[in-house]
């Protein structure tokens, strides 16, 4: 199939999913979400293919969810349109998918990235949940499984500052399974793919849902919460000048309501 915002590449027994608005540094709109979504749902029917790499460019895995697309949207529009639907599929995706990073992987970008199974990251890739900068939280994830990842009072400082950490930090709190040079970020992933592809099918399966079940219950009452208050925010002045700011390339003037 042909997709706008989405390079998908068969390569049997894996397919690599390749995130494709480079302009945009990857930004995740409704349109290029629904097509991650109509992407993995043709794997999953495929037989052939045992794994998934999930990819962007060398500069940027995904620079957040697109900013543009939220900055005018209240809080029953955002309810309303009901974007969880897309991020969904690739959380209750059920053959293994791989994330192999390089450059950012901020926001949305850091999400999408937790909610594949394994991580492969290149020495130029960059995490983090910026949201805060923009008067929001992170809305897809990021409160409960950067924190289930790396740790409570290291996935505050992500959250609260909003600053990234680089590749070897990242591996160094847990949040990825190695780092290697760019140039290899995705051979490595791939390899490692193939080699999960290789093995019997259902059981790869099961052991994925397993492991999955080792946190699930309390990430779904996680993630209901910070979703309840990922929404309130989007009510709020501060939201709304948060992104108009980033738009407009300057500094926001919070105010506190
Ligand atoms: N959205 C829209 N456009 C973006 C973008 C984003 N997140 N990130 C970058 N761009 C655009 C820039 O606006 C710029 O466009 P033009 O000005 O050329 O038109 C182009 O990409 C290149 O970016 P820069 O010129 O800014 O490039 P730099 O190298 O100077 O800076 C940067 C790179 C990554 C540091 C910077 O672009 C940046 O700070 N970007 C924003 C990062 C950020 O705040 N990310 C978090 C966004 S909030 C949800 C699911 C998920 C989420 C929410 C809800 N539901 C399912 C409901 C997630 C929310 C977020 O991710």
């Amino acid at each position: 199939m042909e997709y706008k915002n989405l390079l998908v590449e068969l390569d049997l027994p894996i397919a690599v999913v390749r995130l494709s608005r480079p302009k945009a540094l990857n930004a995740l709109n409704s349109e290029l979400m629904g097509e991650v979504s109509q992407a993995l749902a043709e794997l999953e029917k495929n037989p052939e293919v045992g794994a998934v790499v999930l990819t962007g460019d060398e500069r940027a895995f995904a620079a957040g969810a697109d900013i543009k697309e939220m900055a005018s949207a209240g809080a029953v529009e955002m309810l309303l349109r009901n974007q969880f639907v897309a991020w969904e599929s690739v959380r209750s995706f059920p053959k293994p998918i791989i994330a192999a990073v390089s450059g950012y992987a901020l926001g949305g970008g850091c999400e999408l990235a937790m909610m594949c199974d394994m991580i492969i990251a290149s020495e130029t890739a960059q995490f983090g949940q910026p949201e805060i900068n923009l008067g929001i939280i992170p809305g897809a994830g990021g409160t409960q499984r950067l924190t289930h990842a790396v740790g409570k009072v290291r996935a505050m400082e992500m959250i609260l500052t909003g600053r990234p950490i680089k590749a070897t930090e990242a591996l160094e709190y847990g949040l990825v399974n190695r780092v290697v040079p760019v140039e290899l970020y995705l051979e490595e992933a791939k390899r490692l793919a193939r080699e999960i592809a290789g093995k019997a099918p259902v059981a790869v399966r099961l052991a994925k849902e397993s492991v999955m079940r080792a946190y699930d219950g309390s990430l779904q009452q996680g993630l209901d919460f910070e979703r309840k208050n990922f929404y309130l925010l989007f009510a709020s002045e501060d939201k709304a000048e948060g992104m108009s700011a980033f738009i407009d390339k300057r500094k926001p003037a919070w105010k506190g309501k």
